[in-house]
């Protein structure tokens, strides 16, 4: 007789991740309102070291492990707040077991990780990739969520940044990875207009110029790959507009594959009514 096995449930994890002042703890506590909205629950684990305070109250929160004033004023360390920082990163994937006790995660929980704003933890630094590895060893089903701030993306070169920016991001963490446009609520209309054009964009037909005239030919060599292999598209989020936020969870869900393994809810309505 074939005895079946009992099914592993996964946990879900987004990493949010951007350069500095881009969203990302904004979004934490936006996507966190909006779940509870919609009946779901999420917990936000506050990960950058620096955090001052809160816009959603942290499940776990990493200063209690590591404040980055603590390694800054400390004589032997004497790190400044950059360097400092990376050593928090450090510390805390040298002490894992810290945050696996502090999760404390259970099947189908769904997490987001409100990460620090130092860009060179996601393009060259070993420490995002230890943590994505290290969460998919605890079962979760984790998305790379990258955000860039849309001001800085309204045109072609700064647009080309911010593609490679999210590309070496998602190079590095080798995960499910979707890169989002923020703050569009505060653009002027004729700026959203101008911006839409990179949502969806013909590399080609934007018109990249480099500015020395010399790096031309890599310049469009980078906008055909990014083109051909439809490489990085930026999903819109207007906070003011649900449907905005609706459409991204969509596609962090779909990922992830979230709600796949979940049991179907069933209700006991009781008995028939008489007729
Ligand atoms: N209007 C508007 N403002 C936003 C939005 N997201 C963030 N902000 C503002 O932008 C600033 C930075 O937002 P944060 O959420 O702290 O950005 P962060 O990426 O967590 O910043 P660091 O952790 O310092 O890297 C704050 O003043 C926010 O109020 C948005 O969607 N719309
Ligand atoms: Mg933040």
């Amino acid at each position: 007789m074939i005895q079946e096995l009992p099914r592993k449930m996964p946990k879900y994890a987004q990493l949010v991740m951007g350069p500095a002042g881009s969203g990302k703890s904004t979004y934490c506590a936006m996507l966190q309102e909006h779940l509870k909205v919609i009946k779901r629950e999420c917990f936000v684990v506050n990960l950058d070291p620096a955090a001052e305070d809160f816009k959603y109250p942290p499940s776990v929160d990493c200063r209690e492990l590591i404040q980055l004033d603590d390694v800054m004023e400390d004589e032997e360390l004497r790190f400044g707040p950059n360097g400092g920082l990376i050593y928090c990163m450090e510390y805390l994937m040298k002490n894992l077991e810290w945050l696996q006790d502090n999760l404390d995660a259970h099947d189908d929980d769904y997490y987001l990780f409100d990460c620090p704003g130092q860009i060179e933890l996601y393009t060259h630094l070993p420490v995002m990739r230890q943590l994505a590895d290290t969460l998919q060893s605890w079962d979760f089903r984790v998305c790379a969520v990258f955000l860039v701030d849309s001001q800085f993306l309204g045109d072609p070169s700064k647009y080309i940044s911010g593609v490679l920016s999210s590309l070496s991001c998602m190079v590095n963490l080798e995960i499910p990875h979707v890169s989002i446009m923020t703050k569009l609520d505060i653009l002027p209309r004729s700026s959203k207009r101008e911006v839409r054009k990179y949502l969806d964009p013909d590399m080609q037909r934007l018109g990249v110029t480099s500015h020395g005239g010399k790096y031309q030919r890599l310049t469009e060599a980078i906008c055909q790959i990014i083109d051909d292999y439809g490489l990085v598209r930026f999903l819109p989020l207007d906070r003011s507009d649900e449907e905005s936020i609706s459409i991204v969870l969509q596609h962090i869900d779909t990922a992830i594959q979230y709600g796949e393994d979940l049991e179907v809810q069933t209700r006991d309505f009781g008995e028939d009514p008489p007729e």
